[in-house]
């Protein structure tokens, strides 16, 4: 069975992690990604985080599979002149470099399209047209300039960054969609187009949910499923919400069995009102189905601390695993805290392919998390991450270049 983006070849320009997450998803739906990069050098990931000696970092090998590498100067002319066979080639380009780095290496978008007018540019950029367009951006930058840092956290306690790289992964997941939009409509116009996927505006989008309580704040006041709500005070701006849940059913991180020394020993729980008689049965308080202060979303609200502390006292009795199974019996909805061990090795996520073991050259076997993007008619087959340059003289070949020009290409140090 053929894969849905076979046929299509992705000039990757893409650098770090946000550029290199989309183009690994394209490569894994089966498009030809050709990732250019420095001779000597390449992908500053390539040697950043090592823990084996002379390998390639997990750093890079888990954001770079199913590519091909090519090492390319493409700031000497014979590299330019490579690049424009590649632009000519390539349905896509994609880059992540620092803003103005396309033009400053004399591929402006004008000139791309005078080359391949059916190319579509992709870009990440930290920011967006305005102020900061010209500013470098990092993954924890985005999370703070995106609203997400200002969100995440205690109240009494400083802003918190997320371990889910919602600045780069989270970017190059929009990037990858504005990619196969932009394809889609080239079908009908012909012609490539440009698309931006800016990690300010890809954080924001995932802190949506955010900005809709910065609106109700500033309309009542209040935000009754907030912590701060009834005894703390509310400010101009949305506040730190801890562990409360961000939607119309109210949740909370709690204890369980064993918390004292396992730091993950922890279980979500979401006190949804659909299960309410359900909740009261399994952690024995029946008589606040029918209490007036207990029975309804509304009375509950300002009760909320009384009422976790009440399922904790529960939950504390149980293993998180222990708690699942008997709250999934009664449909009500909890998630045990999971660390990355026990993720690592969860025989459902190594079935489904979404944890995969990869083997490597120069590595050896490690472990990876596959796609989690699953279509029927496109199964992706995780392929270990290239080595520097392994594919230049592959596509050198299929760019029309012979043996001796490619061997003066390398002695002039241009691949
Ligand atoms: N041959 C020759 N030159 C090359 C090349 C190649 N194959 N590949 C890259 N270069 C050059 C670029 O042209 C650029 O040169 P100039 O500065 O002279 O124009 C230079 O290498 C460095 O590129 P850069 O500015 O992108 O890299 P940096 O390390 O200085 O910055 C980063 C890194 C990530 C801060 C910046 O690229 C950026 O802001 N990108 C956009 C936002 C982004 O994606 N951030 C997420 C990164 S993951 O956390």
């Amino acid at each position: 069975m053929g894969k849905a983006l076979d046929g299509v070849r992705i000039l990757d320009f893409t650098h770090v992690q946000s550029g290199p997450t989309c183009t690994q998803l394209l490569a894994w739906f089966g498009a030809d990604v050709i990732k250019v990069e420095r001779a000597g050098a390449g992908d500053v990931t390539r040697e950043q985080l090592r823990d084996v000696p002379d390998a390639d970092s997990l750093y890079f090998t888990m954001l770079n599979h199913n590519k091909r590498s090519i090492t390319l100067d493409t700031k000497s002319a014979a590299g330019k002149e490579v690049l424009e066979r590649l632009i000519k080639r390539c349905d896509v380009l994609v880059e992540n470099f620092a803003p103005g780095a396309l033009d400053r290496m004399g591929f402006t978008w004008q000139r791309i399209q005078s080359l391949n007018p059916k190319m579509i540019v992709a870009s990440v950029k930290g920011f967006g047209p305005g102020p900061y367009e010209e500013c470098k951006v990092y993954e924890n930058v985005a999370q703070c300039a995106g609203g997400a840092a200002s969100t995440t956290g205690f109240d009494d306690g400083p802003p918190l960054v997320t371990g889910a790289q919602i600045g780069d992964s989270g970017t190059g997941l929009h990037l990858a969609l504005g990619i196969v939009a932009a394809l889609y409509q080239r079908n009908t116009t012909g012609r490539g187009q440009r698309v931006l996927a800016a990690m300010q505006d890809g954080v924001l989008n995932l802190c949506r949910v955010k900005l809709r309580d910065q609106q109700r704040l500033e309309r009542t006041g209040v935000m009754k499923e907030y912590p701060q709500y009834p005894d703390g005070k509310f400010g101009e701006a949305v506040p730190r919400a801890a562990n409360a849940s961000g939607g119309g059913q109210p949740g909370s991180i709690l204890k369980c069995k064993g918390w004292e020394t396992d730091p993950n020993a922890y279980l979500y729980f979401i006190c949804q009102a659909p299960v309410w008689k359900e909740i009261c049965k399994v952690i024995g308080k029946e008589h606040w189905v029918s209490d007036p202060d207990y029975s309804t979303p509304n009375a509950r609200l300002p009760r909320l601390k009384q009422v976790f502390e009440a399922i904790e006292q529960w939950t504390m009795t149980k293993t998180k695993l222990e708690a699942m199974a008997i709250l999934n019996e009664h449909d009500i909805p909890c998630g045990p805290i999971l660390s990355m061990k026990e993720l690592a090795y969860e025989p459902s996520l190594r079935a489904t392919g979404t944890i995969v073991e990869v083997d490597h050259p120069k590595r050896g076997k490690y472990l990876t998390v596959g796609n989690p993007i699953k279509l029927s008619d496109s199964v992706t087959e995780v392929k270990r991450s290239p080595l520097l340059g392994e594919h230049t003289e592959e596509v050198l070949g299929e760019l029309g270049y012979g043996a001796q020009d490619i061997a003066a290409l390398r002695s002039g140090k241009v691949i």
